[in-house]
């Protein structure tokens, strides 16, 4: 694992309540135990079970959501998640929550996503880039990459970028809504919108609106495609030209060409697809068909808590499932770059970043 944990990595498809460690989910969930909130034993059994399906992990999220309904919890796991994410060299890291509101505990969308900048405020063991003009700030000439010098020490440093989701379950006004608080906090660092959610719930439809405007108003879009089998709702989000997608597990044959003659990159989340029992095997994974035919791709972990994995691991799977070697997983990852939903400066100093560790690669 050591040779895939020490790789420079880009992460763009994580939800934050997703990406929990266990640890600290069990004890958020003993806490609330002892408080009579919420059944223990129903919690460790569900988050102790390996095998879920789509529907129970949906069940998972409304659970964890129950032990996430405050505001210090948000930022301790906002600023767990992304050390977490560092200590494994990820050197950019796209985090993606979908706002909250609970009035019987005064929290609003609002000052839910507040309670996330707090937590990317309070990261410890790593210096944070969480800058909105990319463009304008640079690191200076000489710095090694991904380290940054404070205080006399070397400390790394992780890009880290938001993008709000707007959850399946909503209305139109809540979609708006979101693109909205998004735009309110483009200076703090949102980037872009996703849409995510119970695949089994809701209808394009009801979407499109607010990602239309999140669109005219310049904010990047990645939106769930086809999680369960929806032909004509692939269609349409293809159709829409969104700048990523993620999953893509159950298209038909004339949407596998829809998709390769759009370019669109492709987020994959292989265990997070296994366990769902969205793909089978990874035999028959469409990694294997899509970087063949050189399509823009990226690994990601999805929810690396919910999941039990890593990147690390993730990169360590595709290897050995499909067969690549370490070369060819660290050029999938700075080709990536590419499409990260960040400016030319960031992307510039992350190139920095990969043609050093190249050099490294065969030591
Ligand atoms: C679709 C998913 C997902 O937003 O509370 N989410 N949506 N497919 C998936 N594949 C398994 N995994 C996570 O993070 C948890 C939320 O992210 C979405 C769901 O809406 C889930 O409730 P946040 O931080």
């Amino acid at each position: 694992m050591e040779k895939w944990v020490s790789m420079p990595k880009v992460e763009l498809h994580a939800h934050l309540n997703g990406s929990i460690r266990d640890s600290t989910l069990l004890e958020l969930a003993r806490d609330l135990g002892e408080k009579g909130v919420v059944v223990f034993s129903d919690f460790e059994h569900v988050i102790q079970k390996d095998d879920r399906s789509l529907t129970e992990v949906f069940k998972l999220f409304d659970l964890i959501h129950i032990v996430t309904t405050d505001h210090q919890i948000i930022t301790r796991i906002t600023k767990e998640v992304i050390e977490d994410f560092a200590a494994e060299n990820v050197v950019y890291l796209e985090l993606r929550t979908t706002p909250k509101k609970n009035d019987s505990i005064g929290m609003s969308k609002r000052s839910y996503l507040g309670a996330v900048l707090e937590g990317i405020k309070a990261v410890s063991t790593v210096d944070v880039d969480f800058r909105p003009h990319d463009a304008v700030v640079r690191i200076p000439k000489n710095s090694p990459p991904i380290y940054d010098t404070c205080n006399g020490s070397t400390r790394k440093k992780i890009y880290v970028r938001l993008l709000l989701s707007i959850d399946r379950r909503g209305t139109t006004e809540a979609a708006m809504e979101t693109v909205n608080l998004a735009l309110e906090m483009r200076d703090l660092g949102v980037v872009g919108i996703d849409l995510s959610g119970n695949p089994i719930v809701g209808d394009w439809s009801t979407y499109l609106p607010a990602l239309k405007f999140a669109r005219e108003q310049g904010l990047y879009i990645t939106l769930h495609c086809g999680e369960v089998p929806n032909p004509k709702e692939v269609r349409s989000m293809l159709d829409f030209l969104p700048q990523r997608i993620g999953h893509a597990c159950c298209f038909e044959e004339a949407e596998w060409e829809k998709l390769k003659s759009s370019s669109i990159p492709v987020e994959i989340c292989l265990t997070s697809n296994i366990r769902t029992n969205t793909i089978p095997s990874l035999d028959i994974h469409h990694f294997a068909d899509l970087y063949s035919a050189k399509h823009p791709l990226v690994l990601c972990t999805d929810d690396s808590g919910v999941f039990s994995t890593s990147l690390s691991n993730e990169y360590n799977l595709a290897a050995s499932a499909f067969g690549l070697g370490r070369r060819e997983i660290f050029q999938l990852t700075r080709n990536a770059v590419e499409f990260i939903f960040a400016g030319d400066g960031v992307k510039r100093e992350l190139k920095e970043i990969f043609s050093s560790a190249e050099q490294k690669l065969d030591q």
